[in-house]
């Protein structure tokens, strides 16, 4: 059979912790497939150029079958030239003394500036993943200030939270993590988000039961197991005295995966993406739902959970998080 076109990616903070992970998976073709291959463009700052080059030469080393030609850069239009697939990993990390505020402050501008570029360089098609924090809202600005790209094909990552969340049920009820399904992660990518295991389901012995009826505690539920996602980021940085990469690249890659085969049948999963008014979510926000998507690449926001009111509740303070996220953001990139 012939072989396929080549596909244009771009990692941006590619000489970063999370990116050392994540060039790994997709030039093995973990994430696009493993016939595919890939030309990557790997974004950073100046300063981190003679970094990058030791990471080219690891990508060289590693001999990849599928990887056709790898291009460092310091130059978003270098990076963003006719790209099928960004994933927007590169921002400022928080120092000391910095307010969350000012972080969102100093990372705004950069996906503005992102957002420009890729208007100008990238394929109209192309697939965005934003993975800096503060995810959402970088997403929300990039998108903004990319109009001529379709507003769903920009995303933020929330798959790290709704695999976190899908372990913990895992090893609470003693299942394979493969048993545990549609576990919903709602909102921000903040210690507001909601997960969600109300409409979840655990294969045990053969049968699919609800979440609940597998893990017979309720109260864990509602008040531990929310915590524990909520807060697994924190935890890993106490651990490891660096934030989590590993498993922020997985999940970057299963994000990606999904969006580009589509998600298995009967299964969902939750991005952050431009909100439609769905669930009474402001429309316009970038909040994370529950999607399915089909083989093309299309998703849809699953419709008609029930919500109830310890749900409705959680719902509505990440969104309320959200908007006064973009407010801040909206002042900061109109300067
Ligand atoms: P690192 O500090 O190891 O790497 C970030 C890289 O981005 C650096 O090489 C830096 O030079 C580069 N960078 C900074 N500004 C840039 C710009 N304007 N253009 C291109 N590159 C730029 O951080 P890492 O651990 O890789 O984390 C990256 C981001 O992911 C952080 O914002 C972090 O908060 C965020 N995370 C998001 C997660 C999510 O689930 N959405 C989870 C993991 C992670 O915390």
């Amino acid at each position: 059979m012939a072989e396929k076109d080549p596909i244009k990616v771009c990692v941006t903070g590619a000489a970063g912790q999370i990116a050392y992970s994540l060039l790994y998976q997709v030039a093995k073709g973990q994430v696009f497939g493993d016939d595919q291959p890939i030309i990557l463009t790997l974004l950073d700052i100046p300063p981190m150029m003679p970094v990058l080059q030791g990471v080219v030469m690891e990508l060289d080393d590693c001999a990849f079958s599928l990887l056709r030609e790898v291009i460092p850069t310091s130059d978003e239009a270098v990076a963003f030239k006719d790209i099928d697939a960004a994933m927007l990993v590169g921002a400022m990390p928080r120092r000391e003394g910095m307010e969350r505020k000012d972080l969102l402050a100093a990372n705004v501008k950069i996906f503005k500036s992102q957002g420009k570029s890729l208007d100008a360089n990238a394929k109209k098609t192309v697939k965005v993943v934003v993975v800096g924090n503060p995810a959402n809202t970088n997403a929300l600005i990039c998108k903004k200030y990319a109009p001529s790209i379709p507003a769903e094909n920009f995303s933020c990552l929330t798959r790290l939270d709704q695999n976190r969340a899908k372990a913990q049920i895992a090893g609470r009820v003693g299942v394979t993590i493969d048993s545990v399904k549609n576990v919903i992660i709602w909102g921000n990518h903040s210690s507001t988000q909601f997960p969600d295991v109300s409409h979840g389901t655990v294969s045990v012995k053969g049968t699919a039961v609800p979440v609940s009826e597998a893990v017979k505690d309720d109260n864990w539920i509602k008040n531990e197991f929310i915590k524990t996602v909520q807060q697994r980021g924190a935890a890993v940085i106490k651990a490891r005295k660096l934030s989590s990469a590993m498993s922020a690249a997985k999940a970057t890659g299963d994000h990606m995966r999904d969006w580009f085969k589509g998600t298995p049948q009967g299964e969902y999963t939750s991005m952050g993406i431009v909100s439609d008014g769905s669930y009474g979510i402001e429309a316009g926000l970038v909040y994370s739902f529950p999607v399915t998507i089909d083989k093309s690449g299309k998703y849809t926001i699953v419709q008609g959970l029930e919500v109830d009111t310890f749900a409705r509740e959680k719902m509505d303070a990440t969104a309320n998080e959200l908007k006064q996220e973009m407010t801040t953001a909206l002042e900061v990139c109109s300067d």
